[in-house]
């Protein structure tokens, strides 16, 4: 476990930092349409659109900056500064430039396709909806980039490390990002297999029909390990650095191990989850892809015992008494060197309560009958990739935005209020969201302009007023914590260098160190999750290509800003054989 900082410069600084500032930059946008969505959706604005964005054209940019180009920018930025600090091998200049010029061009393709309305999918952008191929061609170079240093630098100098080191543990940093990197080549599989042979040859008119469940089951064969991916990098930080800001150490070493692993091992084989209501797909495998989501929630579990064990070290060591004295010694609120970014990770894990929680209802065949498709899911991912993950991305962009400046974080009380304003801001949104959920307000829905208004709707539901704003008013709180942050950032960003620019993390010891066998031969976890894949998805792929629903959807035919429905409503069904 390396400790001590690495001066940096050239090619390879420029880089990390400018893969942390771009995604920034964009992050901006995606957050100020998640507040023109949360006002629109209470009816508290009007119009139907804004600087001529319309309400699903601002859905589909805030889910695709915040949750597709933000976090894979970030992943690979932060991997790229765990690589170098944690092997002490420089990274290879030329992949991390290959990857650079794919992530850049591939994000400004996609992002020309939806400003300008020829991609207006949302950010799960299964079919039968089509874009433009423009749309297709730039995610597919933005994963593609993404990819690249995992497969051809970071593996390559971890070997080289091994051989050097034959006798050294694998940092525990080091395995969890090798590790999701590997669940991250895994799913791109097949989302890349639906996007090349299904979406793109549809979007330019090569084939005028496809198999709608075949592309819906790939994309969810890939869209919930997404989540993990976004995850992981967090939980890195969560293992490897709270217990050193909060005072202490990491509670045991190996329990962090063993729970990458099992999200290695469990992550992909839960899709289905996502289609509990899809017809076509029989309820026995939909069951068996439940238990397994309950499986991938175990290594969450795991992290939620060991955090808290950690953070209950600290504060014994910083003074405690009695049993949960701990909670009170902690850096809630303290400027000193790094200490400041324990806030954001404290404030993640409160919000990671409440989308942990609200996980285990969705994953709960029967109930999530109940919230599918409703203002619930969207306060459970507010509380998970908008809470935890978003909160330590933040943290850490500007934490190494100020070493690789070789800067002081400026304005350190606006960066601390920006996480705790946020977490209150986001309590209040999910709260108001799952009871309009419950009451089953739609998700996607811009709910001021469809429902909200007896005169216009006659699925007028008066309950959902008063809770759309509160949840307006709790969106609002966390942009405000938004604005604060950008603040301290850009403030960060433009200071006078006072350093030598450096990559440096503050790496915890861990009380429990011992290694066991358990977690230390690789092979048979990966061996075990390829066959997991294969039970889990083998039939209802097949169920999904023998019973599919064939669209005929002519190529691609958004015009403006909308999508228009297909001219001739031609669906075919291949009656099961
Ligand atoms: Fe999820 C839908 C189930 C985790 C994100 N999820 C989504 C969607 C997104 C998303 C974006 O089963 C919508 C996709 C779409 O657009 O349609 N999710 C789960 C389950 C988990 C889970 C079981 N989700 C995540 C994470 C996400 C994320 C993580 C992003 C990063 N999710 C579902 C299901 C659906 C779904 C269904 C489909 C719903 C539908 O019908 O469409 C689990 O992994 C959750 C496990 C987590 C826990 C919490 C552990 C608690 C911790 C904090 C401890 C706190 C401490 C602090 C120590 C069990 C680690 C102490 C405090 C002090 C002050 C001392």
């Amino acid at each position: 476990m390396q400790t001590q900082a690495i001066p940096l410069k050239g090619a390879t600084r420029f880089i990390i930092l400018s893969e942390l500032i771009i995604p920034f930059i964009l992050l901006i946008l995606g957050v100020l349409l998640g507040l023109y969505q949360v006002l629109a959706r209470a009816g508290i604005i009007k119009s139907p659109d804004i600087l001529g964005i319309n309400y699903y054209q601002g859905l589909t940019l805030h889910g695709v900056i915040n949750a597709v180009v933000f976090t894979t920018f970030f992943a690979v930025a932060f991997g790229n500064a765990i690589m170098l600090h944690q092997l002490r091998r420089p990274l290879k200049e030329g992949v991390q430039w290959a990857s650079w010029v794919l992530m850049v061009g591939g994000t400004l393709m996609a992002a020309w396709a939806m400003l300008t309305g020829r991609a207006t999918v949302l950010y799960t952008f299964y079919l039968p909806m089509v874009a433009h191929w423009t749309f297709y061609v730039g995610a597919t170079l933005l994963l593609i980039g993404s990819i690249l240093p995992y497969f051809l630098d970071w593996i390559p100098n971890t070997l080289a490390w091994r051989r050097e080191n034959p006798n050294a543990k694998l940092p525990l940093a080091v395995l969890g990002n090798l590790i999701n990197f590997t669940l991250w080549f895994l799913i791109i599989l097949p989302l890349a297999t639906t996007v090349l042979f299904q979406m793109l040859p549809l979007s330019l008119g090569l084939i005028q029909e496809t198999n709608v469940l075949v592309s819906r089951t790939l994309f969810w064969f890939f869209g919930h390990a997404l989540v993990y991916f976004w995850l992981l990098p967090s939980y890195i930080m969560l293992y490897t650095m709270l217990p050193k800001l909060a005072g202490g150490k990491l509670y045991s070493d190996p329990a962090a191990r063993l729970a990458f692993l099992l999200f290695l091992l469990f992550s992909i084989p839960v899709g289905l989850h996502h289609q509990y209501t899809e017809g076509g797909l029989s309820s026995g495998w939909k069951l068996w892809h439940a238990f397994l989501t309950f499986m991938v929630a175990l290594p969450s579990f795991i992290t939620a015992f060991t955090v808290a064990a950690s953070l209950e070290h600290a504060g014994r060591n910083n003074g405690a008494q009695g049993l949960f004295g701990w909670m009170s010694k902690l850096p809630y609120w303290n400027k000193e060197g790094d200490r400041w970014l324990f806030a954001y990770f404290i404030s993640g894990l409160i919000l990671f309560l409440f989308g942990g929680i609200t996980g285990i209802v969705n994953a709960s065949y029967n109930m999530n009958l109940v919230v599918h498709n409703t203002a619930w899911i969207v306060g459970h991912f507010h509380t998970t990739v908008g809470g935890l993950v978003t909160l330590s991305f933040l943290g850490m962009t500007l934490f190494l935005i100020a070493k690789l400046r070789g800067v002081e974080v400026k304005a350190k009380g606006l960066a601390l209020a920006a996480p705790y304003l946020w977490m209150i801001g986001f309590v209040i949104f999910e709260i108001a969201l799952s009871i309009t959920g419950l009451q089953g307000a739609p998700r996607r829905s811009n709910l001021g302009i469809s429902y909200l208004d007896p005169s216009q709707s006659h699925l007028y539901r008066g309950d959902w007023l008063f809770w759309s704003h509160i949840g307006a008013f709790g969106g609002m709180i966390a942009v405000i914590g938004f604005l604060a942050f950008t603040i301290s950032l850009v403030g960060t960003l433009f200071a006078k260098p006072v350093r030598q620019p450096e990559v440096d993390f503050p790496i915890a010891e861990a009380v429990h160190e011992q290694p066991t066998p358990l977690v230390v031969n690789l092979r048979p976890w990966v061996t075990a999750t390829l066959l997991l894949i294969v039970i889990s998805y083998t039939y209802p792929l097949y169920e999904s290509m023998t019973r599919g629903v064939l669209a005929n959807a002519p190529g691609y035919r958004s015009e403006g800003n909308s999508l228009q429905p297909p001219q001739q409503p031609s669906e075919q069904t291949s009656l099961p054989k």
